[in-house]
């Protein structure tokens, strides 16, 4: 295996911001072939439910359900699945578990109100959705960490149920994934998956009750399906690629950031990896370990693809100038390997995640730091937060006149409504009015 060419470019070449558009677009997949599929099975499965779910799973995962009952997994084969969990690994997905718990905890919000001079009462009342579902995704990309991470802000909400899907093609069980689920305290477990899945959460079926938001990833059947029955239902964020973006001062050990490089350019031929750093000596560094590092890899094929169409290495002119394209990019994940990461912290205006100081792999918070791995990708962190307990909640207003605020208010939603030809409104606001 031939070291991979990974893209060079410098701030101070003339058509730099031109070679880091090029670097940052991705064809983010919308494909009419597709959206006709998914539109079929939506409609199919909100006609028929159960029996066309039972059929689509049967021809698109290669089992052989006979109905629905067949395709759920019961609690004590999810307990199962974690008390038979080797000790290691049981113990390894407990204290995960428990440090997302706790973090999430910290993002829980209470209702609040306040009083009025005149005796009104205002305020916001949270309340958690009632069922929400998990799309976790079958086969290579299936990983039992999502399940924690998308399940505990759920279960921390507050959420009546949690329903997940996963589709098991040949019926094949992933125990990890099931332990997972135990763990982060879901409901109930169909082994669907596809648009089917999608459509089943969404307009529910005979035994698949609907929910009130889907969220996790999936592949494009799945993310057009989610698309489509949004407003139906609410939907997470849907995901791009991972990328990582680290950000070093030079002093860092250059195999660690090979190594960070590479833990997101495994994931997925277009995963995106890239360094920028003001020290050219430290690219040759990190060069080096790429090509020392690489081929020692399992998944070296895929890293090196992922390096060789998506990475980069930028030279900047400085810290602030790394800071600046880092800005710029709005990584999902932001390493700043650092000496004084504290000093860089208060510049840094979009990433998903920032993972601070060089012992900070971004691989931990992918596992157990305890914050959420479900981040804004494709410089969405611009407008878009980590996946959230607030993303279970959702909030209600409150109004409570007293008799002296009804009237003093009446009059001026009276004025207003009256300029909008709406009298009733504005009769409605006028019988409060103290004669
Ligand atoms: N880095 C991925 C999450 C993940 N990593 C799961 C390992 N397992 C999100 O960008
Ligand atoms: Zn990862």
């Amino acid at each position: 295996m031939s070291a991979p060419e990974i893209t060079r470019l410098s701030t101070d070449q003339a058509d730099f911001n031109q070679q880091l558009d090029n670097l940052l677009a991705w064809e983010s997949v919308s494909d009419a072939k597709v959206n006709a599929i998914v539109d079929d099975i939506l409609a199919d499965v909100r006609a028929r439910g159960d029996e066309a779910v039972v059929e689509f799973t049967n021809r698109f995962d290669h089992t052989s359900a006979a109905s629905m009952v067949d395709l759920e997994i019961g609690p004590q084969r999810l307990a199962a699945a974690l008390a038979n969990l080797p000790a290691e690994q049981r113990e390894a997905l407990e204290v995960a578990a428990a440090r997302v718990r706790s973090y999430h905890e910290k993002q829980l919000t209470d209702s609040w109100s306040y009083t009025e001079a005149d005796g009104t009462m205002l305020g916001q009342k949270v309340t958690p959705m009632d069922r929400v579902g998990l799309y976790v995704p079958g086969g290579k990309a299936a990983y039992p960490s999502s399940v924690i991470m998308n399940a505990m802000p759920a279960k921390v909400a507050g959420v009546g149920e949690i329903i997940m899907v996963v589709p098991t093609p040949h019926g094949e069980l992933n125990e990890l994934v099931l332990a997972a689920a135990s763990l982060a305290g879901v409901d109930r477990v169909f082994t669907i998956g596809g648009a089917q899945a999608v459509a089943a959460l969404a307009y529910g079926t005979q035994t698949v009750p609907k929910v009130d938001k889907i969220v996790g990833p999936g592949n494009i059947f799945v993310a057009t399906a989610k698309r489509a029955v949004f407003g139906t239902v609410g939907i997470d964020m849907i995901a791009g690629p991972s990328e990582i973006l680290v950000i070093s001062d030079g002093q860092t050990d250059p195999d660690w950031v090979a190594m960070d490089l590479f833990s997101q350019a495994e994931h997925d031929e277009l995963a995106q990896s890239i360094l920028v750093t003001d020290s050219a000596e430290h690219i040759e560094a990190v060069t080096a370990s790429i090509a020392k590092l690489l081929p020692r890899m399992e998944r070296r094929d895929i890293i090196q693809t992922s390096l060789q169409d998506r990475a980069a290495f930028i030279l900047a002119r400085d810290m602030d100038d790394a800071i600046a394209i880092s800005n710029r990019i709005a990584p999902e994940h932001l390493e700043l390997s650092v000496e004084d990461p504290e000093a860089v912290l208060p510049k840094i205006r979009h990433a998903g995640a920032i993972f601070m100081g060089r012992y900070t792999a971004e691989a931990l918070g992918d596992y157990c730091a305890g914050p959420n791995h479900v981040l804004p990708t494709s410089g969405t962190a611009r407008f878009s937060s980590p996946l959230g307990v607030y993303d279970f909640q959702k909030r209600s207003s409150l109004i409570m006149f007293s008799a002296d605020g009804a009237s003093e208010m009446g009059k001026v939603a009276s004025v207003l409504a009256r300029g909008e030809s709406l009298t009733a409104h504005a009769r409605s606001a006028e019988y409060r009015i103290k004669k």
